[in-house]
């Protein structure tokens, strides 16, 4: 239940985890296929980073372009471009929560105790008594006693979360629906380009997209937030597992404008607990440790791919990415902290502070394992019920797309918020050519390898110090990588 091909490596002393090496284990090469294509190929291209977030690649690809070609969307095109990506955050996180992550925390065989009329519910009882008879589910390891200390107990949150856990499919079929009305199609969208968006909105569209939205907004309120309190109540520990570099970057996404003056999710650092607005200037890759021979150090825009698979010490096809040297952790959790800790946007700061009431924590629990699931689950609230309000703000049949041409050459820089964290795509254009193409990716910041000077990674970092209970089953070591969200396939993009 990982996207793509991550391999963690531990070494555990004494029921604790000493040393952690996080590595990516496939090279892709997308910055290499775009040099020397047409830059309107990029938003395409890019976008086949990833299945899971192609949106945001398309959208930072977009943000790229406008700022190379001196252009920006009309209002229109700005609220669907944020529709479009909102869509895609809500399917993906119910994504993540429910078919990757739940079955670290649930235990499926409860549903074996299960005596309502569910036909779904009833359907899964059998099949798991079924798998649990011929241990066909963990032929190594079928439901011993030593997993079970591990899951949930409480069969009343395990078996309305499998029952949500169904009903997730359903979910994200809408989500994915609902983002199409205005993409084209998903899961890569066909209608984002330079400029704004090739479709219009009219008065059907804005109706269907509303429609499915009451429905994701409904299930995110009756299911999802309530199964994430549930899973916060029952394993507590997990509030203090995890912690990791406990620096934050966000990038800040959901433009309110199009100056970018004001973003749903605002912009910045936070080192050492202090905030600070992002320096683009203060983006590196280190690749000391990765299958690169290219320049180490670099910023994105004289950054270089040029793998090299034998490397001496090496061991991930990831580059280590670093913000003014410093171990960065984004995603979720970074953007709710640095509005917080902002302060900019006084209506998610009293958000954010109702649900640590909710949670009965203080803010720095927020910096662990659970929290990281805890803030993916209030950002989907916050975004599905943002897009409400979105949608309402179209202006039915009004322009969505301003015209430009593309110059002779010119740079710019994308950035905005994955679901998995900050993303940055650079572009240099020169002969009406892509030149060079870098993108700096969530997963890239988070799984990324020792940097030049030998400093973890922010998974690696989590790991350390994890107790591990059982070697033969470490799944404390499980719950702390998946609570990243790790997406390989972008980390190596
Ligand atoms: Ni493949 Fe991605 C997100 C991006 S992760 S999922 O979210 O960009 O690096
Ligand atoms: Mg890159």
């Amino acid at each position: 239940r990982i996207e793509g091909h991550l391999a963690i490596r531990i070494e555990v002393e004494s029921q604790k985890i000493v040393k952690a090496f996080s590595a990516g284990e496939m090279f892709r090469g997308f910055e290499t296929i775009l040099a020397g294509r047409d830059p309107m190929d990029a938003q395409q291209i890019t976008q086949r980073i990833c299945g899971v977030c192609p949106v945001s690649h398309g959208i930072a690809s977009v943000y790229a372009q406008d700022m190379a070609y001196g252009i920006s969307p009309p209002e229109n095109g700005r609220i669907l471009r944020n529709l479009i990506q909102g869509a895609n955050y809500i399917q993906d996180h119910i994504l993540h929560f429910y078919q990757l992550s739940a079955l670290d925390f649930i235990d499926i065989a409860a549903v074996t105790g299960y005596t309502g009329k569910d036909p779904d519910l009833n359907e899964l009882k059998s099949w798991v008594k079924s798998e649990i008879s011929s241990n066909a589910l963990f032929p190594a390891a079928p439901f011993l006693p030593r997993y079970k200390a591990n899951y949930i107990e409480n069969s009343e949150i395990n078996i309305s979360a499998i029952k949500n856990y169904l009903e997730a499919f359903d979910m994200r079929r809408v989500a994915h629906k609902m983002g199409a009305v205005f993409a084209g199609k998903l899961p890569h969208a066909a209608s984002i380009v330079p400029g704004g968006v090739t479709v219009t909105a009219d008065a059907r569209s804005i109706a269907s997209y509303r429609e499915m939205l009451i429905q994701l907004r409904k299930f995110i309120d009756n299911a999802y937030i309530p199964d994430i309190l549930a899973v916060a109540s029952e394993l507590p520990e997990y509030f203090t597992t995890g912690k990791g570099c406990n620096n934050f970057l966000a990038y800040g996404a959901f433009p309110e404008s199009s100056s970018r003056a004001s973003d749903l999710f605002p912009q910045g650092t936070l080192i050492n607990g202090r905030y600070e607005p992002v320096n683009k200037s203060r983006i590196t890759e280190d690749v000391k440790f990765s299958r690169f021979s290219s320049p180490s150090g670099a910023a994105p825009f004289n950054g270089e791919t040029i793998p090299d698979p034998e490397k001496y010490n090496a061991y991930s096809w990831i580059k280590a990415p670093r913000y003014n040297r410093n171990v960065m952790e984004v995603g979720p959790l970074a953007r709710l902290l640095v509005a917080y800790h902002s302060r900019q946007n006084q209506h998610l700061y009293t958000i954010i502070n109702n649900f640590l009431n909710k949670l009965n924590i203080a803010p720095e629990r927020l910096v662990s394992v659970l929290g990281r699931h805890a803030a993916r689950a209030l950002e989907c609230k916050i975004v599905a019920d943002q897009c409400a309000k979105w949608i309402d703000q179209l202006r039915p049949d009004e322009p969505c797309f301003n015209d430009f041409k593309i110059p002779e050459s010119g740079k710019g820089i994308g950035l905005t918020e994955a679901c998995r964290g900050a993303l940055g795509h650079w572009i240099k254009i020169k002969n009406y050519k892509i030149d060079k193409y870098q993108c700096v990716v969530p997963t890239t910041w988070n799984c990324s390898p020792r940097d030049d000077r030998g400093v973890p990674g922010p998974v690696e970092q989590a790991l350390e110090g994890t107790k591990i209970q059982d070697g033969s089953n470490p799944i404390e070591a499980v719950r702390v990588v998946r609570s990243f969200d790790p997406c390989l396939a972008c980390a190596v993009h």
